[in-house]
C-alpha cells in the first residue's frame, strides 16, 4: 500500500491530495492512510498534511528499494527486476544463488550492507549500511567461456563512465577490476562465472562503489588507499541517481560489446586505463612479475615485458604501479 500512496502522490496534478480521496482510492479507511503516512515519514518520506488541501510529498529519502529505483530509471532490461535486503552475506552469493534457480539476465541484488562482501582471491570488501552500493547483476551472455574476463573489463569502462558522468571527475581503470580517483580505490567488480566447456550459464557481475563513506568510516587498514565519491567532491552523492546512471551505461556497454564486438571493449578500457609503459609489478599465484605493461590482449590478460626481455600474459593477479615511463 505504501508504493501506492507514494503513487498517488507523485501523479498528483496539484501536488496535493486529499486523504479522502486517498482512502476512496485504495479502499481503505482514513485512519490507515494516516497510519501509513506516519510510517513513510519514519522511512524518511517528508510528507506535509494540510487540513485544506490534504497530502503532498515534498522529497523522498534516498532509498534503494525498487519502488525508488524504477522511478526515473530509463534502462531497457537491465535492473527492471531487483531484489533489495536490508542485509546478506554476499550479493554476489545471493545473485548466484537466484541464477541457479532460473533468475533472469538484468535481475539486481542490492544490499544496504553485506556482513562477507567478496573481494577476490579470498579478499574482503568493506561494506557498512546506507552509504554505499553493493549490487550483483546477473548476465547470460552467449559468449565462449574464455571471453567471460571481457565481460569484467565492459564493466569497468561501464562504471567508469557513470562515475565520470555523475561527478564530472575522471577515474582511473586499475587492471583488472579496481576503479581509482587520485590513484585510491574507489570501486571494485567481482565477476563469478557458472559455465561448462563450451557455454556460459550465467555471470554474476559484482559491483561495489563507495559513495558517501567519510575518511573516519573506512577501517583503519584501508583508510589510506581508499576513497569515496563524497570525499572526492565533498559533496553527498544520491546513491538513487548513481545506481540508475551505472545500470544505464552497463546496459549501453554490454550491447556493445555483444553487437560490436571485444575490441571496441578493448579500446574503450585501454583509453581509461592507461596501462600501457607503466611499470608495474604483477602478483600472480604467488609469483611476483616486475615489468612494462605492454597492453591487454583480446581476452583480457594483462601482457607484459620483463627486464629479461621476455613477454609475460598474466590472466589473474594484482598490479601494483611504478612510475610512469616515457614511451
Ligand atoms: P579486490 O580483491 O581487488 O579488493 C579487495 C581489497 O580492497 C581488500 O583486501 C582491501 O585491501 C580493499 N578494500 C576492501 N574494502 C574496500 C572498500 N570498500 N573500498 C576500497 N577498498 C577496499 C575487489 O576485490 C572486488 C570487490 C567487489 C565487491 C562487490 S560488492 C557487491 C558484490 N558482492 C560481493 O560480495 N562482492 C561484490
Amino acid at each position: 500500500m505504501d508504493e501506492e500512496i507514494l503513487q498517488l502522490l507523485r501523479d498528483a496534478p496539484s501536488g496535493f491530495l486529499s486523504g479522502k480521496e486517498i482512502s476512496r482510492r485504495l479502499k481503505v479507511s482514513r485512519t490507515a492512510v494516516w497510519k501509513r503516512m506516519e510510517q513513510l515519514r519514519t522511512l524518511g518520506y517528508e510528507i506535509e498534511a494540510s487540513k485544506r488541501s490534504g497530502y503532498r510529498l515534498i522529497q523522498s529519502p534516498d532509498l534503494l528499494t525498487p519502488f525508488e529505483i524504477k522511478s526515473g530509471l530509463t534502462t531497457k532490461w537491465m535492473g527492471k527486476k531487483i531484489h533489495h535486503f536490508q542485509t546478506v552475506d554476499s550479493t554476489n552469493s545471493k545473485a548466484y544463488q537466484l541464477a541457479l534457480n532460473g533468475a533472469e539476465e538484468g535481475e539486481v541484488v542490492l544490499s544496504e550492507s553485506q556482513e562477507k562482501g567478496r573481494g577476490r582471491l579470498g579478499r574482503q570488501w568493506f561494506s557498512p549500511p546506507s552509504l554505499n552500493l553493493y549490487l550483483s547483476i546477473i548476465l547470460r551472455p552467449t559468449i565462449p567461456p574464455h571471453q567471460a574476463p571481457l565481460i569484467t573489463l565492459m564493466a569497468a569502462v561501464a562504471t567508469a563512465d557513470a562515475i565520470r558522468k555523475v561527478s564530472g571527475l575522471i577515474p582511473q581503470i586499475k587492471w583488472p577490476n579496481d576503479i581509482l580517483l587520485r590513484g585510491r580505490k574507489l570501486a571494485g567488480l567481482l565477476n563469478e562465472i557458472h559455465s561448462e566447456m563450451e557455454r556460459i550459464h550465467f555471470v554474476i557481475l559484482g559491483i561495489g562503489v563507495n559513495l558517501n563513506m567519510d575518511e573516519k568510516k573506512f577501517s583503519k587498514e584501508i583508510r589510506s588507499i581508499a576513497t569515496s565519491l563524497k570525499i572526492e567532491i565533498g559533496e553527498t552523492v544520491s546513491r538513487k541517481a548513481f545506481l540508475q546512471s551505472l545500470l544505464l551505461e552497463l546496459e549501453k556497454w554490454h550491447s556493445i560489446f555483444l553487437e560490436e564486438g571485444s575490441a571496441v571493449i578493448l579500446n574503450a578500457w585501454r583509453d581509461r586505463a592507461e596501462v600501457k609503459g607503466r611499470q608495474v609489478k604483477v602478483t600472480s599465484f604467488g609469483e611476483a612479475i616486475v615489468g612494462t605493461a605492454i597492453d591487454v590482449d583480446s581476452d583480457g590478460a594483462l601482457i607484459l615485458k620483463t627486464k629479461d626481455g621476455i613477454q609475460r600474459r598474466v590472466m589473474a593477479g594484482d598490479v601494483e604501479y611504478k612510475e610512469k615511463v616515457k614511451s
